[in-house]
């Protein structure tokens, strides 16, 4: 199989809600040949409409990779297809088996395509936000390797974003807590995120422009998630609280 049809088959497999294999079992490709093969999926998501809304960091957290047992720093493409608003209701349809994380995201004010220092990082900055990142991964039993979770957009399913903040606020060390039904199932701080969240989007500018995607003015990035993700159910009141930036929240239909 060539990578396009690996594209369509990681692709058709989050369209129509359906696990499927690792391609890994099967198949052989590196780090750059699995951007690619995400870069290939993204594709056929804007073929049917679809645009892109922003970047996602992931395993930036020991947790997050402690927990998935992957142990690199990962990114992929945010669509406006998975953005939610916060308060609303997420529909359950569109999954196989949903996680929630809680994350911090940023609002860039001016395009980037290049790499950024934090504190330029910081300059090209509108905004923060506490935000609820959703992952889904396409493979059965939500396990992959590096490469496998790659190609499949980094497991990128859905996102809530809080009320925007000024991008100068602090956002180190803040308590970031998820709840299920009022019940804390996850509690972490920000500075778990490399020690700085901020060093989260600096790493984005430097993928993106490695991997040569633009970061447009408007775009989201988010940093990744702090802790551990808690798979959900329908039914669900699904909550992020984090320390001044405030509350994210949705309900699972
Ligand atoms: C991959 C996505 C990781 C994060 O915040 O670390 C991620 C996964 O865990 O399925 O989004
Ligand atoms: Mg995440």
């Amino acid at each position: 199989m060539n990578f396009s049809q690996l594209a369509e088959k990681v692709d058709q497999a989050a369209f129509n809600a359906q696990a499927i294999q690792q391609l890994s079992v099967a198949h052989q490709f590196n780090v750059d040949e699995s951007y690619e093969i995400q870069a290939l999926s993204i594709e056929r998501r804007y073929a049917r409409g679809e645009h892109l809304i922003g970047l996602k960091m992931g395993f930036t957290s020991e947790a997050k990779m402690q927990q998935m047992g992957v142990h690199d720093m990962i990114w992929g493409r945010l669509t406006d297809d998975m953005f939610y608003e916060n308060g609303g209701e997420v529909s359950f349809d569109k999954f196989i088996h949903p996680r929630a994380e809680p994350e911090i995201c940023f609002l860039i004010k001016d395009k980037i395509d290049r790499e950024l220092s934090i504190a330029e990082a910081k300059n090209h900055t509108e905004a923060v936000a506490a935000a609820i990142e959703m992952i889904d991964s396409r493979y059965e039993n939500f396990k992959f390797s590096l490469e496998d979770v790659i190609a499949d957009n980094c497991s990128s399913a859905g996102v809530i974003i809080g009320p925007w903040h000024k991008h100068n606020m602090p956002i180190n060390s803040l308590k970031m807590v998820l709840e299920i039904d009022g019940v804390p199932v996850q509690i972490g701080s920000s500075s778990a995120i490399l020690g700085d969240p901020w060093a989260a989007l600096a790493a984005a500018t430097r993928l993106a422009a490695k991997y040569k995607q633009e970061i447009p003015a408007g775009s989201f990035i988010l940093a990744g998630a702090a802790t551990p993700a808690v798979y959900l159910k329908k039914g669900q009141a699904v909550k992020a609280i984090v320390e001044h930036l405030g509350v994210v929240e949705f309900g699972t239909v």
